[in-house]
């Protein structure tokens, strides 16, 4: 052993001195996520050659945009521009508010309209001299005004002539961590959480900063550090120190902080016999709570609560309403300008009904009684995060009570780290869903934008996907789905094509021959999924509890809407849900003309046929076959998707990094088994029930449905606890 270390330490020291210190050459793990600064050809670092830089660093926020771009055009171009006060060259870049630069201020912009957080960038002349210029309002327009340049050189796109305007169309863009604070991510498949908190508040981890970084180079201003499944103590003195110390290192970034508050608090942590929330003590406890919170984290951000949902505590347990319990904190926090992001995300335990219909019940009713700092925060489907999902029946529902989005990023459902899904078209397709609330064209973008009903609380939230692993999100291609998420959450018109042309640029290479086929495979990657796991709108039909691998077959346990028989309810008729108005009747929950597309075999889209309807196993489909048929050959569909992705990347080896190149190749491959997986116990499961022939040339499961049921994973990642 000592030996082989003298030998390598030996031949290490005979390496090119250039080599070792060239970034280059050092294998890529992916931590420097989409922030690469990775050298530009020659072409593009001189097409974006900025020798000079004019930035003012007097507040913390305007030193994290002069260190980006110092880091970033000294990365990309391999010399770090100068630092000027005065334009006295051609090239510089000019940044600043009015407040901030004379410089900036000289150019009586318009900046009205851009908002707090908007930015333009314009090329303009200073004193004679070529110039561009970044300016805003406020410095956190200017940061992201920064990453917005360096987007723009890193894509390789031109830096002349620009004239760019930006704001943001939603107000509240936030990550939800489901971390606990033992550090287990729950639906967490990237190792453990990033919060070190018990070193915390001294040790701040350099990877908070980068974490901010990131963040803030996708417009993500806000960020829920414990998970909804909380435990009280996050409210604890001790705890809420350590959040004001991670308040400390985002800030700079334009990053709030926010905590999942348990309902049941006063009792746990506050000595007090009920947390009733008409309760006079109970509110004054959370007033003081609140005070006391602000006087650490004077910007804090406020309340995320899950509340009477797979066992968390709620107002309901004191005979009160969702609105009565977040008004509660929602006073609270309003002296402060805090907000309560209250979710919808609720199925009784009780309830015999339609699972797919219980938010709407339990919310629509309270519609104008949510105090003004209130938004309800609604999944984007209404069963949990599936492939597929119809837009969740709220969307449209609540027209005086600003709604926000919950996507998942993490992908619980999705195939865990090791599945390449991209999942933009996915957020895309229910964000351009029409809810018809106010006639043709009242999309969910709308509601959740403010537009349709003139919010202007308006909100996003997407279920990290980030742990200690090396590369943050437990694979490289799941990089792109927290990228996406922050670039839809800015601007919820944006297309997931060109955010994947974006990130494949940012994060592997501007390369034509490279971007083109990478991107192809990623728009159609969700849609494989879909088709391996849960085809023509069938749903949650994953193993139990952990939701690793194909359980089509979970019956039993504690409740029925924990198992899939629930959602199939394949039997020898058929297969599929009914919620026309002849069954659950979910869908008189959408806008008429919704409702009658959904709820009619003949109108319905296939990709909901069975989420809507039970059919018949010899329904003919669009394409001429049989119900079953289709079923089978779209789950086989899926499969060779995946061997198409593995034969694209293999054909982009030397393209990329070996170290990236590899783990991507080795997850493909782990994908083409489970998808097989899925594949084969899917159909010999619903096989005992449609007692139908596979369709010509698809191949029988290799093994009996016995051995798919009898596999068993109890350490699976991710899983509640
Ligand atoms: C945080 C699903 C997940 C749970 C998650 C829950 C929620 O049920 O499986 O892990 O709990 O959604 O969104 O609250």
């Amino acid at each position: 052993m000592w030996c082989r270390c003298i030998a390598a330490a030996a031949a290490l020291a005979m390496l090119p001195v250039a080599l070792l210190a060239s970034p280059s050459a050092l294998a890529e793990d992916g931590y420097d996520v989409w922030l690469r600064y990775r050298p530009l050809d020659q072409a593009h670092s001189a097409a974006a050659a900025v020798p000079a830089l004019a930035a003012p660093a007097s507040t913390p926020a305007q030193g994290a945009a002069r260190d980006e771009l110092l880091r970033g055009l000294g990365g990309l171009l391999g010399t770090r521009p100068a630092l000027i006060e005065k334009v006295d060259r051609d090239g510089a870049l000019v940044l600043g508010t009015p407040a901030s630069s004379p410089l900036v201020a000289g150019l009586e912009l318009d900046l009205a309209g851009l908002g707090e957080e908007g930015y333009l960038i314009r090329s303009v002349r200073i004193g004679g001299h070529a110039a561009t210029v970044i300016a805003a309002n406020q410095d956190i327009g200017v940061l992201y005004g920064a990453f917005h340049f360096l987007r723009l050189a890193q894509t390789g796109q031109s830096l002349s002539s620009l004239d760019l305007r930006e704001s943001p169309k939603v107000k509240i863009r936030v990550l939800n961590h489901w971390d606990n604070l033992d550090r287990h991510v729950e639906r967490g498949y990237a190792g453990e959480s990033i919060w070190d908190w018990h070193r915390l508040p001294d040790w701040l981890d350099p990877r908070y900063t980068d974490y901010a970084r990131a963040n803030a180079s996708i417009g993500i201003n806000g960020t829920v550090l414990n998970n909804v499944n909380t435990s009280a103590q996050a409210l604890t003195p001790m705890y809420l120190d350590k959040t004001r110390a991670l308040a400390g290192v985002f800030r700079p970034y334009g990053i709030k902080v926010y905590l999942s508050a348990r309902f049941s608090a006063p009792i746990e942590i506050g000595g007090l016999k009920t947390a009733d929330p008409l309760d006079p003590a109970v509110r004054r406890w959370w007033k003081a709570k609140a005070d006391e919170i602000y006087a650490l984290i004077p910007d804090f951000g406020g309340f995320l609560v899950k509340a009477n949902s797979e066992g968390q505590p709620g107002p309901q347990d004191y005979g009160r309403s969702h609105a009565d319990g977040a008004n509660m904190l929602a006073e609270a926090v309003a002296p402060h300008g805090g907000i309560v992001m209250w979710r919808a995300f609720v199925y009784s335990h009780e309830e015999p009904d339609d699972r797919a219909k219980q938010a709407y019940t339990e919310f629509v009713p309270y519609d104008g009684t949510f105090a003004d700092n209130v938004l309800v925060q609604v999944k984007n489907g209404a069963i949990d995060f599936q492939p597929r999902e119809p837009f969740h029946p709220l969307f449209g529902a609540m027209p005086k009570t600003p709604l926000m989005m919950e996507f998942q990023i993490t992908k619980e459902y999705l195939g865990f780290a090791t599945h390449l899904a991209y999942l933009a078209p996915m957020y895309e397709e229910a964000l351009r869903a029409d809810t018809h609330a106010r006639g043709p064209g009242s999309t969910v973008a709308k509601v959740v934008d403010g537009t349709l009903e003139g919010h202007a609380l308006t909100g996003m939230a997407g279920v990290a996907n980030i742990g200690v692993d090396r590369n943050w999100s437990g694979s490289h291609f799941d990089q792109a789905n927290w990228y996406a998420y922050g670039r839809l959450a800015w601007d919820p018109d944006a297309g997931s094509r060109e955010i994947a042309q974006d990130w494949v640029r940012m994060t592997f290479s501007t390369d034509p021959a490279f971007v083109a086929p990478v991107v192809d495979m990623m728009m159609g990657s969700r849609e494989a999924v879909v088709d391996y796991m849960t085809p023509l709108g069938l749903h949650h039909l994953m193993g139990r509890g952990h939701h690793y691998g194909p359980g089509p077959w979970v019956a039993g346990g504690p409740r029925a809407d924990w198992t899939s028989v629930y959602y199939h309810r394949a039997d020898r008729n058929g297969i599929g849900f009914d919620r026309s108005a002849g069954g659950s009747d979910a869908v008189a929950q959408y806008a008429a003309p919704v409702a009658r597309q959904f709820g009619d075999l003949a109108t319905v889209p296939e990709e909901f046929l069975l989420w809507f309807h039970h059919v018949p196993w010899d329904h003919r489909m669009a394409s001429g076959r049989t119900l079953w048929d289709e079923l089978v050959l779209r789950y086989g569909r899926g499969v060779d998707y995946v061997k198409s992705m593995r034969r694209t990347w293999d054909g982009l080896a030397g393209q990329v990094d070996a170290e990236r190149h590899r783990q991507v190749a080795v997850f493909l491959a782990i994908q083409e088994k489970e998808a097989q997986w899925w594949r084969d116990a899917s159909i010999a499961y619903f096989q005992t029930f449609s007692k139908r022939p596979l369709p010509k040339g698809e191949a029988p499961p290799p093994h009996t449905l016995e051995y798919y049921e009898s596999l068993q994973f109890p350490f699976a990642p991710g899983d509640g606890k």
